[in-house]
């Protein structure tokens, strides 16, 4: 049988009619010192809500409801990323163009999050199809290429070579095209490129300003992606046939220069040019079907330690520097191409992949020279001698970020035939894509663009001759690279975003969203920042200050999909229990990083929770200018003790917001009511002063994660609306005393132990206390300590260097 929703639809149509008439959630944006920009990773518009969304606006809301009940003028946007490829391929389907089905979407979208009681500021909402949004899009990439940053040059692309198109990574299932089911191939065509690697070094270096702000996995994940290796480059002459210097070298890039002497052949990449130049004509034909082969592999197969190790002889040999002994050149796909020099040198005596390489193809293993004692020996050894230097290599490639799709911005360049590439003029922007529809968006040899000649066809900008636009569009990436600065100015016409209001906004305080961005749209997010940081546009170079990633919610112990059948739809969650059961079951449903089994929920629960809420509020009612009843002697000290449990409460509450340990305050505001259900029981009256005070606060703190309940109960407790309008209980300190609370360490951002301690401990000693705990001393593992932020008495966070 069904709950019947605490929270009827009206209810909720009632306050949110309430929010927008009062504008309660916009950003006042009136000068005040004390603002905060909080932030929800955006969504895309592929259908109505699922549970995802319902977690990350859930508990963004809590921090954002928090910060505006403390005074702050708190910024919480919404808009849309909205290009991509689902909507093109649902406008194939459906013979349409692709922003029909986009913007159904966003509406359906829209509408349950407003539902939803999110704190949006509907007024900075935004979506990256809108030719006002795409312009700026347009804009920053042409402030890219005139920088040298964004560039074109031949690119690996998956090729499907029966409906002969480029496909994105995601059409690609298996190796195989996901529409017809053909091997897909590698294809070198002209592509365009962001050069992120130009900023290596400041997206590495930057981050010790996220240290302690960003989870410790997250930017462990972004280091290694940098993959910044100290290392040299080491020179070997190619002796021509008769045993001389054919004046030809092969350079490597090792980490190992100490190795060198115990070096006993040199591989290259199969695909690198190196190969090709190096290799004897008569085993041409062998490499290119090996190339071929090795280019469908993705680099993580090839790196594998216990890959078969394939290679090709190339018939070609080298001089080792110091030994001077002759040294075979092996083309093999161990090596990838775009990394360090694309050629390494071969030791099996140390190295594993190597040693596994020499035996299969019976490559000499035991080295005549023996090891360098000291990398610093081999680097000076090489510098003296002319044949190597130290080098700096990196794992992070160009962002490769032309798509041969429709539903994209439009990259705004024109190819001339006498003026080569020409920018569209900043006054021409945007380049609007033309209205292409159904089986037009088809790939029929050439991008859905190219194939629109009325469109392609403009005069080039600088000579006036005929010139054709550039057809790709950019990767969606792109447009979610730079959102959260268009919401500090959402209205701007003659810019992307107003500096001045970047300076007011900037950096966002807390970032929440899905870990599957932990790398591609952070790391392309503070690179564009970086980029405008050093065009004069934001004063910041990082965009995030604290970053929150929550964890999935999944359906009886399986993440939800259509195949299994497990999947949960929000909308039919919120017709069934009310949009408050639906948000407070999943902030009570653990700390917010871990998964969410929505299987083992209870919104039903909740409901009875919130039911009993609003009757408690009915019992106490309005305030009246009549005194109230006295209590009966009986229960005399009730009043006292409520009152302390209410400050305490709120105390710790505050403390456990810093902590993002949302779960716990839920459980907190739980036995808040419990407590003051236990003291009504006892005698003490509905009307008194305490009572009042309880269930006053309660609602205030309710009104994080169950808003419609507390504004219902903020109402019949005789308040104008809204509760979204009261302030944050001030704590009385005199109800504190002779009190203890517990104290957590964390250490790299994971809890590492929590102890009690008194409230009245100070910075230092609450320091002190944590530095003796032994779990902390287990946890930092004698390594040195970088930073230690002391909030007393709660909090302890050990940042390692
Ligand atoms: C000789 C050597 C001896 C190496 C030894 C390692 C250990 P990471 O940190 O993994 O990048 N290397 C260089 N360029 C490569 C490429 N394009 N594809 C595949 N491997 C490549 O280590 C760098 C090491 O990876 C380099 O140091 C090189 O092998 C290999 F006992 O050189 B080493
Ligand atoms: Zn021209």
């Amino acid at each position: 049988m069904r709950v019947k929703p605490a929270m009827s639809r009206d209810v909720e149509a009632k306050w949110q009619r309430v929010w927008v008439e009062r504008g309660t959630f916009r950003a006042q944006d009136d000068g005040r010192a004390t603002r905060r920009y909080l932030l929800t990773m955006f969504p895309y518009p592929s259908g109505d809500l699922h549970m995802g969304h319902a977690e990350v606006f859930a508990l963004e809301d809590v921090v954002a409801r928090y910060w505006r009940l403390r005074g702050y003028d708190v910024m919480n946007p919404i808009g849309w990323d909205s290009f991509g490829l689902p909507a093109e391929n649902a406008a194939i389907r459906r013979g349409e163009n692709p922003a029909v089905f986009t913007e159904e979407n966003i509406a359906d979208q829209a509408r349950s999050i407003r539902r939803y009681g999110v704190s949006f500021d509907w007024s900075r909402r935004l979506e990256t199809h809108r030719p006002e949004y795409y312009r700026w899009t347009q804009w920053l990439f042409l402030r890219l290429r005139e920088r040298g940053l964004a560039y074109r040059a031949a690119g690996a692309v998956n090729w499907c070579p029966r409906d002969q198109t480029v496909l994105a990574n995601e059409q690609v299932v298996a190796g195989r095209c996901e529409r017809c089911g053909a091997q897909v191939s590698r294809r070198d065509l002209t592509q365009w490129f962001f050069r992120v690697t130009a900023y290596a070094d400041r997206l590495l270096d930057d981050m010790t300003q996220l240290e302690g702000g960003w989870p410790e996995r997250v930017l462990t994940m972004q280091r290694n992606w940098i993959g910044r290796r100290e290392g040299v480059r080491v020179r070997f002459d190619v002796l021509s046939t008769g045993g001389t210097c054919a004046g030809e070298v092969v350079e490597v890039f090792t980490t190992r220069p100490d190795t060198l002497p115990a070096a006993t052949f040199l591989v290259v990449a199969p695909e690198s040019g190196l190969a090709a130049t190096l290799c004897a004509a008569d085993r041409a034909d062998e490499l290119l079907r090996y190339r071929d082969r090795a280019a469908a592999a993705g680099d993580i197969a090839r790196s594998a330690v216990n890959r078969e190790k394939t290679g090709v002889f190339l018939g070609t040999w080298v001089a080792h520097p110091v030994t001077g002994e002759r040294l075979p050149v092996w083309a093999a796909d161990y090596v990838l191409p775009r990394s360090g020099t694309g050629a390494v040198m071969g030791v099996p005596a140390c190295d594993e992949r190597d040693a596994a390489f020499a035996r299969a193809h019976g490559l000499r293993e035991t080295p005549p020279g023996e090891r360098w004692p000291t990398a610093a020996q081999a680097i000076a050894w090489l510098e003296a001698t002319g044949h190597g230097e130290p080098a700096t290599s990196y794992r992070l490639r160009d962002w490769l970020v032309s798509r041969q799709r429709y539903w994209g911005v439009p990259i705004p360049i024109v190819h001339c035939p006498r003026c080569g590439e020409v920018a569209v003029p900043d006054d021409e922007l945007p380049v609007r894509l033309p209205d292409l529809c159904g089986s037009e968006l088809l790939p029929r040899g050439v991008a859905p663009l190219a194939a629109a000649r009325s469109w392609v066809e403009v005069p080039c900008p600088a000579c006036g001759g005929p010139a054709e636009r550039d057809t790709d569009t950019m990767d969606t990436f792109v447009d979610s690279s730079w959102y959260f600065l268009r919401y500090c100015s959402p209205d701007a016409t003659d810019v992307p975003f107003r500096p001045e209001d970047a300076r007011r906004w900037m950096p966002a305080a807390q970032y929440v969203g899905g870990a599957e961005h932990a790398i591609l749209h952070l790391l392309y997010s503070r690179f564009v920042t970086k980029v405008l940081h050093d065009l004069g546009m934001v004063d910041v170079v990082e965009p995030f200050a604290t970053l929150l990633n929550q964890g999935h919610v999944i359906n009886g112990g399986r993440a939800m999909s259509k195949s299994l059948g497990n999947g949960v739809k929000l909308g039919e969650q919120l017709d069934r229990y009310g949009a408050d059961a639906v948000r407070l079951a999943m902030v009570f449903a653990g700390p917010p990083e871990d998964d969410i089994d929505w299987a083992d929920l209870s919104p039903a629960a909740m409901q009875r929770f919130l039911a009993r809420a609003l009757r408690l509020a009915d019992e106490v009612g309005p305030a009246t200018s009549l005194p109230a009843p006295s209590s009966p002697p009986s229960a005399p000290a009730g009043g006292d003790d409520l009152r302390r449990t209410v400050h305490r409460t709120v105390r710790d509450i505050e403390g456990l917001l810093a902590a993002d340990r949302f779960n716990v305050v839920v459980a907190r505001v739980m036995e808040l009511l419990n407590v003051t259900r236990r003291t009504l029981a006892t005698g003490l009256g509905a009307r008194e002063a305490a009572v009042r005070e309880a269930v006053e606060t309660f609602a205030v703190l309710l009104s994080l994660f169950a808003p419609y309940t507390a504004e219902e109960m903020w109402e019949r407790l005789g308040h104008e609306p809204s509760v979204s309008d009261a302030a944050w209980p001030v704590v009385d300190a005199s109800l504190l005393t002779d009190e203890t609370v517990e104290a957590v360490v964390q250490v790299q951002g994971r809890l590492r132990d929590r102890f009690t301690v008194a409230t009245t401990v100070t910075a230092d000693e609450l320091r002190q206390l944590a530095l003796e705990r032994p779990a902390v001393q287990r946890a930092l593992a004698g390594r040195a300590i970088a930073k230690t932020v002391v909030r007393p008495p709660r909090l302890v966070n050990i940042v390692l260097r």
